[in-house]
Formats: C-alpha cells, sequence, structure tokens
C-alpha cells in the first residue's frame, strides 16, 4: 500500500474549503474504505444459556408480550454496541412467550428465522398457518408475511431470532404494519406447508412466486436423523465435520433469500482444520459441548466454550477450529445467500496464506 499524503497548510485548508461544499478529497479516504481485506467490528463473541435465561424470565415479569410487542433481548455484538446486531449484516435475539400470551400480528419487510430453544408446543402463526415449535426446530417468518406468535402451554417459550434487519437497514427498504386484531385468522391446519412440501415433492402445478421456502417449519428429528444416518460412512468434511444446508424444495437454494441456515454434526474427539469465510456465521449448540477457537486477522485468538442452547459468534474472515468434547450438533446461520447472489462470498480451508481467491 502506498503510504499517506502528506499533510500540508495547503491541502488543510483545501480540503475545509471543499468540505463546505460537500465535497471530500478520496486520497485521504481510500485506505480507510477500500481495504485489502475485511477488517470487521464484530467480535467473536458468546452467550451461555444459562447466563441469559434468568434475564430473560426477568424480562418477563417486567413487561408482556402484548406491551412490549415482541419481548427479545437483543443478542448485541460487543463491537456493535448500541447497533442491535449481532454482526455487521444480521440482528439476533431471544424471544421469550409466556403461558397464555400472544405478540401481536405484525408483519415487516425483514425476513426472520426462529431457533427453538426451549419449551415445546407454542406456536408462531405464519401466513394464516399456526406452526408448532419444538426444540432443534428453524422456523420461517418470510417477509411482509402476518405473523403472531402464541403460548397455550404450561411453560415458558423460548426461541433465537435471526431477522435480517441490517440489510433491509443498509437499503432503507423498511416497511412495517400492525394488524388490526391481535391474531391473525387461521385458514389451514398445522404442519400443511410441511405435508405439502416437505416430503420431497410439490404438489403437482404448484407454482411458488416468493423467494421463501413454502415450507415453515424444518423439524429437528429430520436433520438429526440425516447427520445419524450419514455418520455412518465416516466421510467427514475436516473444517465442518457434516453439514446441511437448509434448501427451498422449489428451487434447492436456501430456504431464505438473506439468511443461509445450516446444520452440522462433529463426532466426539473432533478437532476440525482452520477455515474461514467471509459470512459472520452465528452458532447456535444443540446437542454436546466443546471449543471453538476463534483467530482474527491480527493473529489474536479466542476462545468460546459451548454447551447446549449457547449462542456464539464468528466474525468475518475469522479463522475458526471447533473441538467437539462430546457428539455435538450445531445450528448456524449468516448472510452467505446475499454475498453469493453478488460474488462476494470466500472461504479459506486450512492454514494457507492468501485472500481465497487466485
Ligand atoms: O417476532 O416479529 O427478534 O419483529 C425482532 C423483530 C422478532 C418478531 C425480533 C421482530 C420479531
Amino acid at each position: 500500500m502506498e503510504a499517506q499524503p502528506a499533510q500540508t497548510p495547503e491541502r488543510a485548508a483545501y480540503y475545509k474549503r471543499i468540505d463546505s461544499r460537500n465535497l471530500a478529497p478520496l486520497w485521504e479516504r481510500l485506505r480507510g474504505i477500500v481495504l485489502k481485506e475485511p477488517q470487521p467490528q464484530t467480535l467473536p463473541a458468546l452467550w451461555r444459556y444459562d447466563d441469559v435465561r434468568p434475564m430473560l424470565m426477568e424480562a418477563g415479569s417486567l413487561i408482556t408480550a402484548a406491551e412490549a410487542e415482541r419481548r427479545v433481548l437483543v443478542l448485541e455484538n460487543p463491537g456493535h454496541k448500541g447497533q442491535s446486531r449481532v454482526t455487521n449484516s444480521l440482528f439476533a435475539g431471544m424471544q421469550l412467550i409466556l403461558p397464555g400470551e400472544i405478540a401481536p400480528a405484525h408483519r415487516h419487510t425483514q425476513s426472520a428465522l426462529r431457533f427453538v430453544i426451549e419449551g415445546s408446543g407454542a406456536f408462531t402463526a405464519v401466513d394464516g398457518e399456526k406452526t408448532i415449535m419444538e426444540p432443534g426446530d428453524f422456523i420461517i417468518t418470510p417477509s411482509w408475511t402476518w405473523h403472531d406468535h402464541g403460548n397455550q402451554t404450561e411453560r415458558p417459550m423460548v426461541w433465537l431470532d435471526g431477522l435480517d434487519i441490517p440489510i433491509v437497514g443498509l437499503f432503507n427498504t423498511t416497511f412495517a404494519e400492525q394488524y388490526p386484531h391481535k391474531a391473525q385468522p387461521i385458514g389451514r391446519p398445522p404442519g400443511d406447508s410441511l405435508a405439502r412440501y416437505g416430503s420431497g415433492m410439490l404438489p403437482l402445478g404448484f407454482e411458488h412466486k416468493a423467494l421463501t421456502s413454502p415450507i415453515f417449519r424444518y423439524p429437528y428429528a429430520r436433520p438429526r436423523e440425516s447427520l445419524e444416518k450419514m455418520r455412518r460412512v465416516e466421510e467427514w468434511d475436516p473444517c465442518h465435520g457434516l453439514k446441511l444446508r437448509f434448501v427451498n424444495p422449489v428451487d434447492g437454494g436456501y430456504a431464505m433469500p438473506t439468511i443461509g441456515t445450516f446444520m452440522q454434526l462433529m463426532p466426539k474427539g473432533m478437532t476440525t482444520a482452520p477455515y474461514r469465510s467471509t459470512d459472520a456465521t452465528v452458532f447456535s449448540a444443540i446437542e454436546g459441548h466443546g471449543r471453538t477457537t476463534v483467530t482474527g486477522i491480527d493473529g489474536e485468538s479466542v476462545v468460546l466454550e459451548w454447551g447446549p442452547r449457547d449462542v456464539f459468534v464468528v466474525p468475518t474472515w475469522h479463522s475458526h477450529q471447533h473441538e467437539a468434547a462430546a457428539d455435538a450438533v450445531l445450528f448456524s446461520f449468516s448472510d452467505r445467500p446475499v454475498q453469493e447472489k453478488l460474488g462476494l462470498w470466500r472461504e479459506m480451508r486450512g492454514n494457507t496464506a492468501g485472500n481465497g481467491r487466485a
């Protein structure tokens, strides 16, 4: 890189003068905006569920779901304080619905995923269909669909929310509105979308114009069983163990247009090979425990120790290695579909130096 241009009184006076005309010298800015490689502000971070849960329950006694609209503790990345984001491009939060509560119906252009952490049998209603939530389920609220959440069970229900709020913010394309009633009318039986679209088949003549998968709920049992069967052939990916991608059955693409979702299994004792990619990733541990060593571009390492229900973040272009102390299953999500569509996504496997592109 070229050295920073020298500062002279003439130049300084000139910069000041052009600033009043809303002009700026690129040669003073270039090094800060066109970087040789990513320098994310996002920090590696971990939220232990045992720490978060009591605080979430405390929120449950401070405010109702109805008053809060969404009773969510934002998982705010310490590198993005005050910005309500878990990575530069994504939002994450822990949402609590207590027995008898309804989080009122609304819709927004932001897409949401729910990854169920605790409780059983509460529902989220999307587009006239109630979707029952069970631990480990991945559930989708597509952009601009009415959704309300309700809990008619005896126990609190907690899930991890992932939304593309910062992406929609970047484009200034946010729209939101309240439904005139607390809950939307239900027009189809629970599980209807999974029955129609989630069996490796599609109804004849089915045309789907939306960009999001028509399946609202991907129950945990299915990918879990796939991983269990697949492990028998011992074809481990050195960087990921066994890693599956949730797909939209209509086109084989990601289940959501802006957020990629994944589930992986690593057998007890596995240490994955170093891996980095341009999509900062949010992990939610489901089974097992282990640790992830995350190494930044400056070579500094952080060790994140995780167990079931913990959430952790690996920032963009940070090399990481997982060590599974017991058979471990991780759910994860990132903005990878967006990066791929824009031709920006890169990965680097192993320790080789370079920028991941020949
Ligand atoms: O459930 O609709 O975590 O609108 C943030 C914004 C959840 C939701 C969040 C939302 C929702």
